[in-house]
């Protein structure tokens, strides 16, 4: 499987993130999103005409949205990731969408200079952040410490990376206990990976093999 991948990319963490958690080897291809914009190339738009990263070659299946990927990862690989339930996940993988267009745009915006009404996308992300913190909330309450159950899925997935990376576009994680009990325990979970930005749990413990 071929992951056309940015390394300070969200969205592409998502995907390096499900396969390491799996041990799903993937051949990373660089693409050089900032400052080449190489995601635009004639190459890269013929494969996703959409213009954006990551994608996902797997065989003759192109995959260019990271909620694809990640149930297809699953699916092929550990279907306990995908749930008990698609109605318990598919809304939070939607979800996953508005904070890569809230907290994602702000830090998009804060790091490599992208145009966005900073004040907006800012607090569409701490609306957002809200929701989750009471949700995450009540899920402790009913012994529970992932979004869909006792048991991380790919919902907790998709909706990590930007929420762990919201300080870099500006929005602080300090009122929201509950959130980040949350991802404590998903950087606990055997085989995590680390990102720039996102520090594995035990930062002097042996770097794990990566998943490439
Ligand atoms: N819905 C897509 C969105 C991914 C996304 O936002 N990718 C960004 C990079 S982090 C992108 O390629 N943006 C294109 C651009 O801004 O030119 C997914 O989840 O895979």
């Amino acid at each position: 499987m071929i992951l056309y991948d940015y390394v300070l990319s969200a969205s592409c963490y998502k995907v390096r993130l499900m396969a390491a958690l799996l041990g799903v080897r993937l051949e990373v291809k660089a693409v050089n999103f900032h400052p080449a914009r190489d995601h635009k190339s004639a190459e890269m738009l013929r494969l996703n005409p959409q213009g954006t990263l990551p994608v996902l070659v797997d065989g003759d299946l192109v995959l260019t949205q990271s909620a694809n990927m990640l149930r297809h990862l699953a699916r092929q690989n550990a279907p306990q990731w995908l749930g008990e339930a698609s109605g318990q996940i598919d809304p939070w993988l939607d979800f996953a969408g508005e904070l890569n267009a809230s907290l994602g745009m702000a830090r998009l915006h804060d790091v490599l200079g992208f145009d966005a009404d900073i004040v907006q996308v800012r607090r569409d992300g701490i609306r957002q952040l809200r929701k989750m913190e009471a949700h995450l909330a009540e899920q402790r309450f009913a012994g529970m410490g992932f979004l869909a159950g006792v048991a991380p899925t790919i919902a907790d997935i998709a909706c990590f990376p930007n929420t762990a990376l919201a300080p870099d576009g500006g929005v602080s994680l300090d009122p929201y206990p509950s959130i980040r009990l949350w991802m404590r325990a998903i950087r606990s979970v055997p085989g995590f990976v680390e990102m720039p930005g996102i520090h594995r749990l035990h930062e002097l413990a042996p770097a794990p093999e990566r998943s490439r």
